[in-house]
């Protein structure tokens, strides 16, 4: 056996030809690292990412009003702001970032106002999820200042009263309808799912961060149930039916975005 033939082996047992976990339908995606293809980052300098949600991935009425990206933070890394009109939310996954001299560390975060540049720059390379949408005015109201948190001071109630389903809200979008925008943080205890299957008007992006478990997506001939772990991403349009169970020894804890305050888009 030649030496190239070994190589060739060895790269077919940790990735088999032709087999992933990806898959991207009409009504939701699932986004896995082993199909990330990484490029500078539109908007940053010295930065390469992936987009793992956008518009891109379907087609109107039915397609993403957002992105989410997973930016590969160096030292270098620089950006001024988003698209005119868009708000951002940046979380810091890994590494450490300054945002307008204010510095931020692993599971920092913090929501930017559309059209009010900021400077974000890397500090320790690491990775960052961003999400960006474009921002809808209240009634004209102007839009809230940039909000800064750290995920694990912000409380994480109960779900519906179950314990072993803890959700966190990251932003005040609860109390201050100014944001149109949502970022919780939902965790779940090893075996437990969420309640019932959910079908409602809002869109989520959805990043995991720890753990694994299954995701199930979808109704009907193109329901599909998806064994996920850390570092995946899912795209669930809107009226996308949605359950999700916990599975292995540890909780599973995922970040994912939501419309809200606004009527059904
Ligand atoms: O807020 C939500 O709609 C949330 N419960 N959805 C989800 O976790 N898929
Ligand atoms: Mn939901």
């Amino acid at each position: 056996m030649t030496h190239a033939h070994d190589a060739a082996v060895a790269a077919a047992q940790q990735h088999p030809t032709a087999q992933t976990r990806t898959r991207v339908m009409a009504d939701h995606a699932v986004i896995t690292p082993d199909g990330h293809v990484v490029a500078p980052l539109f908007g940053w300098t010295d930065t390469q990412g992936v987009v793992l949600i956008s518009p891109s991935m379907g087609s109107a009425p039915r397609q993403p009003r957002f992105t989410q990206t997973l930016a590969h933070l160096t030292e270098a890394s620089a950006t001024a702001g988003a698209l005119p009109g868009v708000q951002r939310f940046v979380y810091i996954l890994s590494g450490r970032v300054s945002v307008d001299g204010r510095e931020l560390g692993v599971d920092d975060y913090a929501w930017l106002p559309a059209d009010v540049p900021h400077d974000l720059r890397g500090v320790e390379a690491g990775q960052l999820l961003v999400f960006e949408q474009p921002y809808d005015t209240l009634d004209g109201k102007p839009a809230p200042d940039a909000f800064f948190g750290h995920a694990l001071d912000q409380s994480a109630e109960p779900f519906m009263g179950d314990e072993h389903a803890r959700l966190a809200h990251l932003l005040p979008d609860e109390t201050d309808p100014r944001f149109d925008f949502a970022v919780n943080r939902f965790t779940f205890d090893p075996n437990n799912p969420l309640p019932f299957v959910e079908t409602h008007h809002n869109e989520h992006g959805l990043y995991l961060q720890h753990g694994q478990g299954v995701y199930r997506l979808g109704s009907g001939p193109t329901e599909t149930w998806n064994p996920v772990v850390a570092g995946d991403a899912i795209w669930m349009a809107a009226y996308c039916p949605q359950w999700f169970v916990a599975t292995g020894d540890a909780p599973a804890t995922y970040l994912y975005s939501k419309n809200v305050n606004r009527p059904p888009r």
